[in-house]
């Protein structure tokens, strides 16, 4: 397969002025008529007329009326063109209901939809698949679907037409196209201008009482954009629609957001408060592309760091806004520890902008997204607040319909800060997880910080050089009182020191708060130092940064020392639960302890090898260590959880539910389950009757309540995905490989629908101790399904293969039966392109 180099970019040869298309649907054979107006790009170097197209039968082609006869290939086609302006007309004929992959122009349940991004386009009609061309479209839709949905504003409608016309150019990924028997959720918005937005959610017959909530996170995402970015929508209407088969959470097209039925659908009875809140953040999300990513694209997939990560960004600000600032903030470092840094430190590192892919679908990672993210993040800090508004309205209005780079991007920044930003492009373009290691010196009232960087080696890039990184330090004196607030420190050398003077007593740092950069600590802290800062820092993040700490300082010493429970830092963290000051929300987070995944990841990088068996066992020792310890303290939490209200997702309640939730995992260990099968009969809510059955699972006593479940729930396909995880996350190690071969069994189990897929083998895969059985069961049983869904989606089977990703972490028996899962995927007959570049990565 062929490689695509970021230095290689060249822009494409004409201008695309309009391109009119027009849809005759019919499943297994839609006529799409594409006419376009083609202008030479003066800008462009000559070239050959080439139009990507894949799996497209051609029926006529013609230029400026005279048909043509284009030389096509399994990329696309190319064809002689006049040295001027040109009409391009083509006529080709597509296959929606065989289009298994989910990209292109599919369908689902009946009805059509498209996915377009990043390069799906071309699965619908001949055309420069490319973000950098931009055109206006008009689209004509027939068939006899009663609801018929394109990009932009109606036009005419009529007997099986429909007509649609998008005014703000845009790249061909953010085409979409929906038609078939919906059911819409209407409401509207008034712009800080004055225009009036008809708003719409689309769905299943069925699913209407599922869009409320969705509607008014929408509602307040538009207010948000407006109040904080000043940014005003463009169209007179938005519609969202919600498709059962997607392969990922949602799609930005232009006026026409296309959602997993997960990820937009609520419904107290049938939603966690995890959903509800996941279902605001990725509508917000998806708005916020409409001007960063729609109204200034990316030049090239290189870029997509560009609107992703500002993106993830802005939802993120948007999250915090809405709910808890520092809850959200924990969350992301966690995400970032559990998924970013096994990507950064493993063989499928690159950095957030990479330089050469073979398929860009498999370069929609954590950290093109979430470190994407976090490197915004970081210009924040360094530029300050009001740099950063300043910055970002000069992106909007320099860039406003550009197809933008990040050179682009950092220069705003430059323009409007007077910022040299030459060394902090780095993170752009460097993998790896910087190491920061801290010494300290104290000599008569000044205290001294040095800090030294090192990013290891990562596939490709052997050395590194010195990043900036914005590092949050406190210091706080032995009585535990702030005495030196929250400083922003520069490092940009690879060892840079920094000194504090006027201090009457050695201080105690409180170092990296907020996560103000991602990067690994290493430092070598006593336990007591840590239990300080957990009782005292005034930084939220770095509180329950030190109890994770000395939770995984715990585990470590149970596993590799067969050591007993740390019982000074569950005292420590006693006293925190017990704060009723406290948010409920933070004291959930306090609650809970590092993954088992995390813990592998750490022991790796402190030079153990994992053992996900003793992992699993120091886990279970703890947990019920912790259950017993605090039986006292445990009912009084549940009180404290206890919700006197109707249900509402909101963060108070949510906060509530979360504490709840981890209290009921501990008490189960001492009732055997008594109150959560009280919980699972009384709950009038999905969070309630899902965390009670969570338990009831994992305490073996399950057979009747998965049973009721099921009856209860069988029609309802979100919530039977549930179901299915849940048996395997929940499950004994030992025994969910063989949970998921039986599920996979099950008739309900439609392995083509991604989000069953994942639930059930993307569910044993991140069962830590049970994916890693040491039979190499499951590896055996992943590398199966991988194998066969590859033919039918290989966007779905790539991403789901990264989770061998850790492979060369565990010991030589599991490294030979992983590595040989992975060679089978490799030498299976036509393997895809997006699997065989991750598995050849992998192995590599
Ligand atoms: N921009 C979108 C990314 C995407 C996608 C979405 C659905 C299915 C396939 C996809 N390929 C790429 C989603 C987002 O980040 O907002
Ligand atoms: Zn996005």
């Amino acid at each position: 397969p062929q490689t695509v180099y970021l230095s290689d970019y060249t822009p494409f040869g004409w201008q695309v002025q309009d391109v009119h298309l027009t849809f005759r649907l019919a499943p297994e054979a839609t006529r799409v008529l594409a006419r376009i107006h083609f202008v030479p790009n003066p800008d462009a170097p000559k070239q050959e007329f080439f139009l990507h197209g894949e799996d497209l039968t051609l029926i006529h082609a013609a230029i400026d009326g005279q048909t043509v006869s284009p030389v096509q290939s399994a990329e696309g086609l190319t064809c002689a063109v006049p040295d001027g302006p040109f009409l391009w007309e083509c006529e080709v004929e597509i296959a929606p209901a065989k289009n298994t992959a989910l990209e292109g122009l599919y369908m689902s349940n009946g009805m059509y939809c498209t996915q377009c991004e990043a390069e799906g386009f071309r699965k619908i009609t001949f055309y420069p698949d490319r973000p950098d061309v931009m055109s206006v479209f008009t689209v004509r839709i027939e068939g006899d679907e009663p609801v018929k949905l394109s990009n932009g504003n109606p036009g005419k409608t009529g007997e099986g037409f429909a007509e649609w016309h998008d005014p703000w150019p845009k790249p061909a990924y953010l085409f979409a196209l929906v038609a078939g028997d919906l059911v819409n959720h209407p409401d509207r918005f008034t712009t800080m201008n004055g225009r009036d937005v008809e708003l719409n959610i689309w769905v299943r017959p069925g699913d209407e009482g599922k869009c409320a909530f969705g509607m008014e996170a929408l509602k307040k995402s538009m207010k948000w954009d407006e109040d904080v970015y000043g940014r005003e929508y463009d169209l007179d209407i938005f519609n969202i629609v919600a498709v059962d088969d997607f392969n990922m959470g949602a799609m930005e097209n232009k006026g026409l957001n296309v959602f997993n039925s997960s990820c937009v659908l609520a419904s107290p009875e049938t939603s966690t408060d995890a959903n509800f809140e996941r279902i605001e953040a990725i509508i917000a999300h998806e708005y916020f592309h409409n001007w960063t990513g729609n109204r200034i694209t990316c030049r090239d997939w290189f870029q997509l760091c560009l609107k992703e990560g500002l993106t993830v960004f802005r939802d993120a600000q948007f999250t915090a806004d809405m709910r808890s600032a520092p809850v959200k903030r924990i969350e992301d470092a966690q995400m970032m520890r559990g998924r970013q840094f096994p990507e950064d430190q493993g063989p499928l590192a690159h950095p957030v902008r990479p330089e050469s892919f073979q398929e860009i679908n498999n370069f929609y990672t954590a950290t093109v997204y979430e470190k994407g993210a976090e490197v915004i993040g970081m210009l924040k800090r360094l530029v300050g607040d009001e740099d950063y508004a300043k910055a970002l309205d000069l992106y909007f209005d320099r860039h406003d319909g550009d197809a933008a780079t990040i050179e682009d991007w950092l220069k705003v920044f430059e323009d409007a800060t007077g910022r040299d930003l030459s060394q902090f492009k780095r993170w752009y373009s460097q993998a790896g997880t910087p190491r920061v290691t801290v010494t300290e010196d104290w000599s008569e009232g000044t205290y001294t910080l040095t800090f030294r960087q090192v990013t290891p080696p990562t596939p490709g890039q052997p050395d590194k050089a010195p990043q900036v990184i914005p590092m949050a330090v406190g210091l706080l004196n032995p009585n535990g009182d702030e005495v030196q607030p929250t400083t922003l420190l520069e490092i940009t050398e690879a060892e840079q020191s920094f000194t504090f003077d006027g201090l009457s007593a050695r201080p105690v740092p409180s170092l990296l708060r907020d996560f103000s950069a991602p990067v690994v600590m290493e430092r070598e802290v006593s336990r007591e130092e840590r239990a300080f800062l957990l009782a005292h820092d005034t930084d939220p993040f770095n509180r329950w940064d030190a109890s994770q700490m000395l939770g995984v300082e715990c585990l470590i010493a149970m596993i590799t020392e067969g050591a007993t429970p740390d019982t000074a830092w569950l005292d420590g963290l006693e006293r925190v639960l017990r704060d009723d000051s406290l948010d409920p929300a933070f004291r959930a987070l306090m609650m809970g302890t590092p993954s088992q995944a995390e813990l592998a990841r750490v022991l790796h990088e402190r030079g153990h090898t994992p053992d996900p068996d003793a992992i699993w066992n120091a886990a279970e020792t703890l947990a019920q260590f912790r259950a017993e310890r605090w039986a006292d303290l445990l009912p009084r939490l549940a009180a404290e959880a206890a919700v006197d209200a109707p249900y509402s997702p909101d963060a108070e309640q949510v906060g509530k539910r979360a504490l709840g939730a981890g209290v009921l995992a501990l008490q189960t260990r001492l009732d055997g389950g008594k109150a959560a099968q009280a919980q699972f009969d009384s709950a009038d809510n999905m969070t309630l009757q899902l965390t009670a059955l969570g338990s009831l699972v994992r305490a073996g006593r399950d057979a009747e309540a998965l049973a009721a479940f099921e009856e209860q729930w069988k029609d309802d396909r979100l919530v039977m995905d549930k179901w299915f995880g849940l048996q395997i996350g929940a499950a004994a190690p030992d025994v969910a490989v063989e949970r998921a071969q039986a599920l996979t069994q099950h008739p309900a189990f439609d392995w083509k629908n991604p989000n069953r897929f994942r639930a059930v083998l993307g569910g044993l895969a991140a069962h830590h101790a049970a994916f890693h059985r040491a039979d190499g069961a499951s590896y055996a049983l992943l590398a199966d399904w991988l194998i066969r869904l590859d033919d039918l989606n290989p966007q779905t089977t790539a991403r789901m293969a990264a989770v061998f990703q850790t492979w060369t972490r565990y010991d030589e028996d599991r490294r030979a039966l992983m590595r040989a899962a992975l060679e089978r995927i490799a030498a299976k007959l036509n393997l895809s392109r997006d699997t065989g570049e991750m598995v050849t990565r992998m192995l590599a």
